[in-house]
């Protein structure tokens, strides 16, 4: 058993001073002056807040990408993780077009089981339409935990979809009781911004932003959103990068859809007239779809749309590669590797820059950090809250306590940090991942592998009472754990 004394617990709907007994990965017990056997292990956590572990509803480890690998892979990416307070991650699944969804999973899932530091859970991309794919939908769902279909509308030639395709996906997220997602971003128009950009001569990363105006994503944010309320189903809108399309969401919103949107934290923390630095492999590493934008302003507004609730909680998009890889791209700005860090730095990013000026309540930041996305994705309150019965993923966070970012100390493979010299108070000192002190006095004692799984029953299940809906979650864990993920291909049922 252990024991964390002293601290001031922080959900998303309230802060109080109390103990947390921890057994068996799980929470115990809280309260004050707790009886604890002799041999429990005590750690004091005076003048710091215990928050639920973060939650990253959006990272791309170890992605083949525009031809390349992105370098966190699920060990480093998690350990990054760790290291700032994130306990659990949703990552992508994303087959190449005509590929089984179940073969990707199933490849996802042996990446992944073998290397996880902590526990996840994934999403899959649906990139190409097809019978098949709504039956391998209906698989996933039913029997290997996923609750949440993601589709491009950018990325022509590779993964975007179309507006009927899109919506046929939609059309089966409902019936299935799934949530979509969407990468909001108009691939045509990008397609030919882009080639109009390179026309005009311009070739470095300045381009890419150039290429891709805000209201490219303004336009896909609002056609997506259209399309869902076509077919009556929420949607989430992943990494909403600008304020044309937040406005889009807050609109939507305000007439009674049910829509999600997601900033990341490079688009909280930095703006992208990076991308204009003269030293090239400093400008490309910002480059990421859809771009930073250079507005210094659009940060700030996306939080405060954050801390009015008007955008639900945060991600990353954590994507990261090497200034080599992003050299793919030296003498064409469409070919650099799209993708940036984030991951273990997030959380740091968004107290600094919400708690610290006044914008978010700690209860705020617990509620954008894990708790809305825990309650988006189904894995609430098993995470995103500190109570009995909830794992045990718990941070000390001291908001005191001052770092300074650099890719000299932080746990990414990649060899830039967007988020370079900046100093951030507020930082995750401890973390503890089901009952296991995993990040402590800045060093990581984790353990590659040990990380698991966590399927997501389908939104809109009727359970008769706690313990139909604990059996049911049971049996799909049962499921998703019954053979070791040897990354065959799956073969659908032909008829
Ligand atoms: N955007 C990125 O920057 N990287 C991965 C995929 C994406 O949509
Ligand atoms: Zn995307
Ligand atoms: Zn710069
Ligand atoms: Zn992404």
């Amino acid at each position: 058993m252990m024991l964390i004394k002293n601290g001031i617990i922080t959900n998303d709907d309230r802060q109080f001073k109390s103990d947390v007994l921890i057994e068996n990965g799980k929470v115990k017990e809280i309260g004050l002056n707790l009886q604890v056997p002799v041999d429990t292990e005590i750690i004091d956590a005076e003048g710091s807040l215990l928050i639920p572990g973060g939650i990253d509803p959006h990272t791309h480890f170890q992605l083949p990408f525009m031809g390349t690998v992105a370098v966190d892979d699920f060990d480093i990416g998690t350990k990054a993780s760790i290291a700032g307070g994130t306990t659990f991650i949703i990552d992508f699944v994303i087959p190449t077009k005509g590929q089984s969804l179940i073969a990707a999973y199933d490849q996802w899932r042996k990446w992944a089981d073998e290397k996880v530091n902590c526990d996840y859970s994934l999403h899959v991309a649906i990139t190409w339409w097809s019978e098949q794919v709504s039956k391998e939908m209906e698989i996933l769902v039913k029997e290997r935990g996923v609750n949440s279909f993601k589709v491009f509308m950018a990325y022509k030639n590779s993964f975007m979809i179309n507006d009927e395709e899109m919506y046929q996906v939609f059309k089966r997220c409902k019936e299935l009781g799934a949530l979509a997602q969407v990468h909001a971003e108009n691939g045509d128009l990008v397609h030919e911004g882009q080639k109009k950009v390179l026309e005009m001569g311009i070739t470095g990363p300045e381009g890419h932003e150039l290429s891709r105006p805000e209201e490219c994503e303004a336009e896909a944010t609002n056609r997506a959103i259209t399309i869902a309320n076509r077919v009556n189903t929420p949607v989430y809108i992943v990494h909403v990068m600008s304020k044309g399309a937040a406005e889009v969401i807050v609109k939507h919103k305000k007439e009674g859809k049910k829509v999600y949107g997601e900033p990341i934290a490079a688009g909280l923390g930095v703006d992208g007239t990076h991308m204009w630095n003269k030293d090239w492999r400093h400008a490309a590493a910002y480059v990421m779809g859809p771009p930073i934008r250079p507005d210094p302003q659009t940060k700030e507004i996306l939080m405060d749309y954050l801390a009015s609730g008007d955008l639900s909680c945060v991600g990353t998009d954590n994507c990261t590669f090497c200034a080599d890889q992003k050299a793919m791209g030296k003498d064409d700005f469409t070919k650099i590797p799209n993708g940036v860090n984030g991951v273990e730095d997030r959380m740091s990013i968004v107290w600094d820059k919400g708690v610290n000026t006044g914008k978010l309540t700690p209860c705020e930041f617990v509620r954008a950090t894990s708790t809305a996305a825990a309650k988006i994705f189904n894995v609430y309150p098993q995470k995103g809250r500190i109570d009995v019965g909830s794992d045990a993923d718990i941070v000390i966070w001291d908001p005191k306590k001052t770092k300074t970012i650099s890719k000299e100390t932080h746990h990414h493979a990649c060899d830039f940090n967007i988020f370079e010299g900046m100093n951030v108070t507020g930082i995750a000192v401890t973390t503890i991942v089901k009952g296991k002190v995993v990040w402590s006095n800045n060093t990581l004692s984790t353990v590659k592998g040990s990380g698991k799984f966590v399927p997501r029953l389908p939104f809109g299940s009727v359970f008769d009472g706690i313990t139909q809906r604990d059996q049911v979650r049971n049996e799909l864990l049962r499921k998703v754990e019954r053979e070791p993920y040897t990354g065959k291909v799956f073969q659908p049922e032909t008829k």
